[in-house]
């Protein structure tokens, strides 16, 4: 079936606002251990038991994900999305690693990779924390350094889950999925120690493709800048093996998504080519760094982060001679683009109608079930602030606070929360909120009494969790 336009467009809205590395805050930037209260003292996740302290934040509907493993279930959309982008990179220069625990140190995840420590990624109101020492990975990237220090091959893949305290509407979920991969080079072993000639040679027998890729971006420059341990033409040989690696990828994933859409009768072969973009980017374990976006259904999508690995990782991993490329895709961007899967939500689900669809190795197009209708309720509150007679330390609210309450209350049945006003007491400064939540099922349709008992719910949670006074 075709889906409406909409939806697709919907879908395929990018998320720039989500971002680790580039975040707008609205209210605090430090977030509550709203699971203190009578919570035991420890925490179990994936088996293993954690001292709970004041930064556990990590809640109950969010570790039950931890095992569900959707990108190592053969016939699920997100493990075949990851098996078709993994075959672009092969042994014996490149091993998979699929199996690495979602739980790491925070040194592992922000300290081993150069986040500043006042980097807005870190705080508990956007990285869910086991404890003080423990997260679960914000990102794929977080097994870098250990991967490096294993030294195992020249380069790699890393397929997993990641968690982010994040926006709710059908492009965010506070657990998707990312693919790492790293080429490295080694100083001591090409030929004359030529890094630069050694990278062209390899980019030579990269296959060719004659997608037209856009590219304003110059391979370094001040703001982008080339790293003092590196020499103009290695950077440059690089980059350009890094960009020539990930466009194959999107002539592939795009090839067949193509394929699959003619299949379905909603394409046609003579359709316009893919239009794809290199734009420049920032992340704190890269430089230059750029993003790769490619233009869907009216908008350009993200796809994936890259950049030359800031040579501090190779150096702390005790591999100082050796450099190299890394990169970060989004697996369910990739998926929804390829099966035309409309709300992030899907991925999760159990119901049948979704999972007998897709079979291991195969790409075609989602064929929605029935679309249930919406039900908009508003919650409206005054924020606790620190001057008013209750006040105290509960004084602040993050926009992720309001998303966590509605994910622990109505779980996969919230579509979409946004904001809809911010009033502030001219006299009293007293700050008000009103957000709109949509409630609908992917699986039925919710009767009233249903929706009314999951928004009381709501309104219940955010007076007993953050002291707001309701409206
Ligand atoms: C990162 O996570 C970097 N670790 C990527 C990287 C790796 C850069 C190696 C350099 C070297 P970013 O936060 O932009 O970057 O996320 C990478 C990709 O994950 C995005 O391009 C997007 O495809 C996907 N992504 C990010 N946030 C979400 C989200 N909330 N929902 C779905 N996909 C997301
Ligand atoms: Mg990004």
């Amino acid at each position: 079936m075709r889906l409406p336009t909409t939806t697709l467009q919907n879908c395929l809205r990018v998320s720039q606002r989500s971002s680790t590395f580039l975040r707008i805050r609205r209210v605090s930037p430090t977030g509550f251990n709203c699971y203190s209260t009578n919570a035991p003292p420890t925490v179990e996740v994936a088996g293993k038991s954690f001292q709970r302290d004041e930064w556990t934040n990590v809640p109950p509907h969010i570790i039950s994900c931890v095992n569900r493993s959707l990108h190592l279930t053969p016939s699920h959309p997100i493990a075949i999305t990851r098996a078709l982008v993994e075959r672009q990179f092969i042994g014996p220069v490149y091993k998979s690693y699929n199996n690495l625990s979602p739980v790491v140190s925070v040194h592992q995840n922000f300290d081993s990779l150069g986040f500043p420590a006042s980097h807005p990624g870190r705080s508990k109101t956007d990285t869910y924390y086991i404890n003080k020492d423990t997260v679960l990975r914000t990102h794929t990237s977080a097994h870098q350094a250990d991967i490096f220090a294993a030294g195992e091959s020249k380069g790699f893949t890393v397929a997993a889950d990641v968690y982010r305290r994040d926006a709710i509407d059908r492009s965010h979920y506070p657990v998707f999925h990312q693919m790492e991969g790293a080429r490295m080079w080694s100083r001591s072993e090409v030929p004359g120690s030529d890094i630069a000639a050694a990278v062209r040679a390899d980019l030579e027998k990269l296959p060719k493709h004659n997608l037209v890729v856009e590219d304003t971006t110059s391979v370094f420059h001040e703001g982008n800048p080339l790293q003092p341990e590196h020499s103009a033409k290695e950077c440059e040989a690089i980059a350009a093996h890094l960009k020539r690696s990930l466009e194959g990828v999107v002539v592939e994933v795009f090839g067949q998504a193509k394929k699959a859409a003619i299949a379905a009768g909603e394409a046609k072969e003579d359709d316009a080519p893919l239009a794809v973009r290199w734009i420049e980017a920032y992340f704190p374990f890269t430089s230059p760094s750029w993003e790769l976006e490619v233009f869907w259904q009216g908008e350009w999508l993200e796809l994936l982060g890259c950049g030359v690995v800031k040579q501090s990782l190779p150096n702390n991993a005790g591999v100082p001679d050796k450099l190299g490329w890394a990169f970060g895709v989004g697996l369910e961007r990739v998926a929804m683009l390829l099966f035309g899967i409309p709300d992030i939500r899907l991925f999760w689900s159990k119901d049948g109608r979704f999972l007998s669809q897709f079979k291991e190795g195969q790409i075609s197009r989602f064929a929605p079930f029935s679309k249930y209708p919406p039900c908009y309720k508003d919650v409206a509150f005054w924020l606790k602030t620190s001057s008013s007679p209750a006040g105290g330390s509960l004084a602040q609210f993050h926009e992720n606070d309001m998303m966590e309450v509605v994910r622990d209350v109505a779980g996969d049945l919230a579509e979409d929360v946004r904001l809809v006003d911010e009033f502030v007491h001219p006299k009293t400064g007293r700050k008000s909120l009103c957000f709109r939540i949509n409630y609908r099922s992917l699986e039925k349709t919710l009767t009233n009494d249903e929706t009314n008992a999951l928004h009381e719910s709501v309104r219940n949670a955010l007076h007993e969790r953050y002291g707001v006074e309701l409206r």
